[in-house]
């Protein structure tokens, strides 16, 4: 009694999780202000998806992304983009 398990540091998952919360939340705000699409690219493909558009812009839904991807190939390339930004739908961050 009175002896547990040595103290061993615990590391919850939830820390992991808040670290890449942040590290999202901080690139989305730098990918927001300066807006362009290198730095919204977030894997750096080339082109953007659902994910990357709404890690910038949250109120951007399936269907307008759909909207926005002219071809329809489920990804927004470079023209689809500023075509995007040119049509007022992706709001330039400040
Ligand atoms: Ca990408
Ligand atoms: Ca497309």
């Amino acid at each position: 009694m009175g002896q547990g398990l040595p103290g061993w540091p615990i590391l919850p998952e939830t820390t992991c999780m808040t670290r890449k919360t942040l590290t999202l939340i901080l690139f989305a705000t730098f990918a927001g202000a300066a807006a362009a699409q290198d730095s919204v690219d977030i894997n750096g493909d080339g082109v953007l998806t659902l994910f990357e558009i709404q890690a910038v812009w949250p109120e951007v839904s399936t269907d307008g992304f759909m909207f926005l991807d002219r071809d329809g190939d489920g990804l927004l390339g470079p023209e689809e983009f500023e075509a995007a930004r040119q049509g007022g739908h992706l709001a330039a961050a400040n």
